[in-house]
C-alpha cells in the first residue's frame, strides 16, 4: 500500500527508502491550486478533442484495438501552456527527484493520458528506458532494480477511482527489476493509485502497473511526467520541440530538466581549450 505525504510533510529522504523499498510508490497531496488543476485540463481536452492519431503506447490486447482512440495522447505540453513549467518544476518534487536521481536529474517527457469512458486499459509494463526490458539481453548484464534511472510522475486532472481506471500497480514489485508475467496474474494482485484531481502519484517506474479500463461515464486524465538521471537518452527531444522564445526565457530549473546542463554528446574536436572545465 503506498503512503501518502502531503507538501508540508513530504520528507525527501523518507520518500527515496518508500520508492527504492517499500511499495515503489507514493501519494503527495496539496502541490497544486484548483486553478491550476482546471487549467491543465482544459488545455488538454482542448489538444484531445480531434487528434487520437498520436503515438501511445502499451495498447492492450488486439481485440480492444478498436477502443485505441479513446486513449489520447498529448505530447511536449511545455510548449502548451505554463502551467505544465509549474508542474515540472515544482520545488517539493525537485527537492524529492535530486536525492532520488542525483541532483542533475532532467525530464524525459511531459504528456498527458487521457482515456475516454470506455477506453481501455494497457498491458501492464515497466517504464523508459526499462520498457523493453521484455528482452532482458538487450540491456547489460546485471542490470538490476537498485539504482534508478527512471521516476515517475503522474499528477491526477480527474477522479482516478476504480471504476474510471486508477493506474493499477504492484507494491513492491519494483525491488526485483523484471516484466510480469502471465503467471504472475498482475490483474488478481494489483492495487490502484487512486486519487482526487491536483493529488501526485510519484513512483519508480519498474513497478509494474499500468492503466486500468475506464469504466466510469467521465474522462479520466493525468500529466505524465518523466524524470530520468542526466546521462539517459530522454524520451522527447524538447529543445528541438520547443520555440527558441521558450528555450531563452526558460529558469534555471526548466534548462536542466530540459537537457542543456549536460553537454554531451559533443564534438570535442572542436570543443575550445578554454571550455575543458571538468573534463578528465
Ligand atoms: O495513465 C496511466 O494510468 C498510466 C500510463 C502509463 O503507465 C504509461 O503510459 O506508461
Ligand atoms: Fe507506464
Amino acid at each position: 500500500m503506498m503512503k501518502t505525504y502531503t507538501e508540508i510533510t513530504a520528507d525527501p529522504n523518507a520518500i527515496v527508502q518508500d520508492l527504492l523499498h517499500g511499495a515503489g510508490a507514493v501519494k503527495i497531496t496539496g502541490l497544486f491550486s484548483d486553478q491550476q488543476i482546471a487549467d491543465a485540463r482544459a488545455i488538454v481536452m482542448q489538444h484531445s478533442e480531434h487528434d487520437s492519431e498520436k503515438v501511445t503506447h502499451f495498447q492492450g490486447a488486439a481485440e480492444e484495438a478498436s477502443r485505441i482512440n479513446l486513449q489520447r495522447r498529448v505530447w511536449n505540453l511545455l510548449a502548451k501552456g505554463e502551467v505544465f513549467s509549474d508542474m515540472a518544476a515544482h520545488p517539493v518534487m525537485m527537492d524529492i527527484l535530486r536525492k532520488f536521481l542525483g541532483t542533475e536529474f532532467i525530464m524525459g517527457s511531459i504528456a498527458a493520458n487521457r482515456i475516454l469512458p470506455g477506453g481501455p486499459g494497457q498491458e501492464p509494463h515497466v517504464d523508459y528506458p526499462y520498457w523493453d526490458f521484455h528482452s532482458p539481453e538487450s540491456h547489460p548484464v546485471g542490470l538490476n532494480g537498485s539504482f534508478p534511472m527512471n521516476a515517475q510522475v503522474s499528477v491526477i486532472l480527474d477522479p482516478f477511482t476504480a471504476e474510471s481506471g486508477a493506474t493499477g500497480y504492484l507494491p513492491g514489485s519494483q525491488k526485483e527489476l523484471r516484466y510480469p508475467t502471465p503467471e504472475d496474474k498482475f490483474f488478481d494482485h494489483c492495487e490502484q493509485m487512486t486519487g482526487e484531481p491536483g493529488d501526485v502519484v510519484l513512483f519508480y517506474g519498474v513497478t509494474w502497473h499500468c492503466a486500468m479500463p475506464n469504466r466510469s461515464d467521465h474522462d479520466r486524465s493525468a500529466i505524465l511526467i518523466q524524470y530520468l538521471p542526466k546521462w539517459v537518452k530522454p524520451m522527447e527531444d524538447m529543445p528541438a520541440a520547443l520555440p527558441q522564445s521558450f528555450i531563452d526565457a526558460a529558469s534555471p530549473e526548466i534548462r536542466q530538466l530540459i537537457g542543456l546542463n549536460y553537454p554531451y554528446p559533443e564534438v570535442l574536436d572542436a570543443a575550445k581549450a578554454g571550455n575543458t572545465e571538468g573534463r578528465a
